[in-house]
């Protein structure tokens, strides 16, 4: 077998970036849908018969099917997502209260998803669909104004004998990747950022063995033709706008600087038949608390199927979830971490307004909640938008939260306790 490059890692950092006034947006908006969606959508998980459980999306590697590079671009002919619906899709995320969306252009597969002059591998011109569906979603997000944005593998591009990845059809020591980047890799990026309006953020994936050169050249090229676009971690070399943590990485404790979790409503990225593991509305607006609580963004996945409809498991909870975002709107959108640092056992913190808004997962049959270390004068205490004494007295080092013992008939309910002075 070919050695290739460490692709097992996990792409995760910590790097404290910060894009200045450039990122107000980013720190406003704390939550994004993220859709990985291309050829392996059609398939499902499945190849020849044969289900191949891991992640969909990776389905062509020879860690899955290891599907040849000539089987897999035939999958092309038949890919026709008849019931793509940009304005469905868009309005399902500003139903859930997302305030952006970053799709595949192009996956470690190789095969654009939009209509690419620099390869004629794209949805466009080799599928029988025949339109460009980023461009529609581009312009149904401007046009219900929410950001948009690209995920775009630079680096893995399986399709290609000079990009790394596919050690099964190529020999990596071949690689002429500085070919493949001057011939395929920049003039996409070039296309992204020059022909679908003003984008969010270019979310670049596994950086490799990427020079710093290389990373610049991209960061350069996207910043020449969109200044505003913020550019995540993955672009490589500790360059970029804001760190993407690892996947599905929700950090323990509070992390500086701009920064995102990414993580999928059920267990793959993209769609795979057998992954009905999906998160309930409950946990889901559980995990945007629990990262806005540690300072960051939240972007969720959904996979939707090969035929462009996205799946029931996901959306209904996405909505349930919405909806609870949209009762509680000023304790996530814009809102600071938890001046504790970590989780406590029955929930976690987020700050906003001069207000601490405590979040209760687990309800706390004393009726008692015990804040350490808050010095700060309470001014205000009551339960958000329910019904429900709430007091609070000081002892010693405590601020005692009296809450009612049972807990409302609600999933996830705040309380929000105003404080005077600075924390
Ligand atoms: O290999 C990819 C994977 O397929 C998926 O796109 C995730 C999303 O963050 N990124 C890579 C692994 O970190």
């Amino acid at each position: 077998e070919i050695v290739d490059t460490d692709m097992d890692k996990l792409w995760g950092e910590r790097l404290e970036l910060d894009a200045g006034e450039r990122g107000a947006w980013f720190k406003e908006a704390k939550y994004a849908m993220f859709i990985h969606w291309g050829l392996y959508s059609g398939l499902a998980g499945d190849w020849k018969g044969k289900t191949h459980f891991g992640i969909g999306e990776w389905i062509m590697n020879k860690h899955l099917a290891g599907i040849s590079v000539d089987e897999y671009r035939a999958l092309a002919k038949d890919f026709n997502p008849v019931k793509f619906d940009a304005k469905a899709w868009v309005t399902l995320a500003k139903q859930s209260g997302m305030k952006y969306i970053v799709i595949t252009a192009k996956h470690h597969d190789g095969f654009a998803m939009y209509d690419s002059a620099a390869s004629d591998y794209n949805i466009k011109d080799a599928s029988p669909f025949g339109r460009d569906p980023l461009k529609e979603l581009a312009d149904e997000c401007r046009k219900q104004g929410i950001g948009f944005g690209f995920y775009y593998s630079q680096y893995q591009d399986w399709n290609e004998k000079d990009a790394f990845g596919n050690g099964w059809d190529f020999n990596p020591k071949e690689a002429n990747f500085s070919k493949y980047f001057k011939e395929k890799c920049e003039p996409q990026v070039k296309e992204l950022v020059t022909q679908y309006g003003d984008l969010a953020v270019l979310w670049f994936d596994t950086p490799g063995k990427m020079t710093k050169e290389d990373s610049m050249a991209l960061v350069n090229l996207v910043k020449k033709h969109q200044p505003r676009c913020l550019i995540n971690s993955r672009i490589g070399n500790g360059v970029g706008d804001y760190s993407s943590l690892g996947d599905m990485e929700i950090p323990p404790e509070n992390v500086g600087g701009l920064w995102e979790c990414v993580d999928t409503t059920n267990n793959s990225w993209s769609y795979a038949w057998y992954d009905e593991n999906w998160k309930s509305g409950e946990q889901i607006a559980q995990n945007v608390i629990s990262v806005v609580a540690r300072g960051g963004t939240y972007m969720l996945n959904v996979g939707p199927r090969g035929d462009g409809s996205i799946p029931k498991g996901a959306s209904e909870e996405l909505l349930v979830a919405g909806q609870w975002i949209k009762n509680h709107a000023g304790t996530i959108y814009g809102a600071e971490a938890s001046p504790w640092h970590k989780a406590f056992p029955w929930g976690d913190v987020t700050v906003n307004h001069g207000n601490l808004f405590l979040h209760v997962f687990d309800w706390p049959q004393s009726g008692k909640i015990y804040l350490p270390g808050l010095s700060n004068k309470i001014s205000g205490a009551a339960l958000l938008n329910l019904k429900g004494n709430v007091k609070v007295s000081k002892e010693g080092d405590w601020t005692i939260v009296s809450i009612p013992k049972v807990k409302p008939d609600a999933i996830n309910p705040v309380i929000q306790l105003k404080y005077d002075g600075k924390l």
